[in-house]
């Protein structure tokens, strides 16, 4: 994970990981892409890792795709972009998603194009009340991708995603906040802290809980309410047989805060 484009960084079990390219707004270029991928699948796999921090340097979060980025732009070359979005934005979605871990996103500025798809793409995004989203595909005929057409219909409802999408228009954190797409939106001088007081508390969390958290809530549209009540059970069966299960419930008993391992 050596890297100029995306900076990464360990600490008490909180991966932080840094898009660095603030003089393009952290647009994407095929390096920062698969940069960004292998640090994510890394601190995936990483058992000693229990929260990922997603935030970006500078006064943006990410202006999307680098448009002049070879193999992107118009004219410098075959343009394929469906060969972009199967080598990057696909992975780069599907890891984050599929990850046993929660991710934080901590929006500082503009999220735009995929920057927008990528902040949605996280399970708990806090953003700056400066900050805003955008989906400005259409400005050069192109739809939302990296996820865009799937994340906005369910955060938004399908008219917001229709007139966001379509419009261009700036969707600010506050309003983000305000219609559930996005988890908080603070101070621009507490980001910062809420971030990583939010990925502390989860990295204190029972890690078991939150990997099963997660993948039943991500894959909840696809089952029906008989089968969301026995995959509980069946995912609850499981966790009740966990050493943290045990642990949990003698920490309420004895009036003190739970010690987790992930077992
Ligand atoms: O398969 C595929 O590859 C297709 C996938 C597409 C996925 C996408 O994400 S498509 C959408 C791409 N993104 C955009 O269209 C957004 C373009 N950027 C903007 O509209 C504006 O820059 C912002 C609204 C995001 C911010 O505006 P502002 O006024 O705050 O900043 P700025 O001055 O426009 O940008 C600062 C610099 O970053 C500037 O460079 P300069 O003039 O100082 O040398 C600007 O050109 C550069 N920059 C911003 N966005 C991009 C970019 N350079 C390359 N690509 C960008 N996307």
């Amino acid at each position: 994970m050596n890297s100029k484009t995306v900076l990464t960084h360990v600490e008490e079990g909180v991966a932080t990981v840094t898009l660095n390219r603030p003089e393009r707004l952290n647009a994407f270029t095929a390096e920062m892409s698969t940069a960004l991928i292998s640090a994510m699948a890394a601190f995936s796999a990483d058992d000693t890792v229990r929260v990922l921090v997603l935030n970006a340097a500078g006064r943006g979060f990410c202006a999307g795709q680098d448009l002049s980025d070879e193999g992107v732009a118009p004219g410098s070359g075959a343009v394929d972009l469906g060969r972009t979005l199967e080598n990057y934005y696909i992975p780069l979605i599907e890891t984050i998603t599929s990850m046993p871990k929660p991710v934080i996103c901590a929006v500082n500025g503009v999220a735009a194009g995929a920057g927008a798809s990528l902040a949605l793409a996280c399970d708990l995004v806090v953003a700056a009340r400066s900050a805003f989203f955008l989906q400005p595909f259409a400005n050069i005929s192109l739809l939302p991708d990296a996820g865009g057409t799937y994340f906005l219909p369910r955060a938004l409802g399908t008219p917001l995603a229709l007139g966001y999408a379509m419009t261009g228009e700036r969707l600010p954190a506050e309003r983000a906040a305000a219609l559930g797409m996005i988890w908080k939106c603070v101070a621009d001088e507490e980001l910062a802290t809420t971030t990583a007081q939010l990925a502390k508390q989860l990295a204190r969390s029972a890690p078991l809980a939150l990997k099963a958290i997660k993948a039943a809530m991500r894959s909840s549209e696809t089952r029906s309410l008989g089968e969301a009540l026995r995959y509980e059970r069946d995912q609850q069966r499981m966790l009740g047989q966990t050493k943290d299960y045990a642990e949990g419930v003698r920490a309420f008993v004895e009036k003190r805060s739970a010690r987790f391992v992930g077992a």
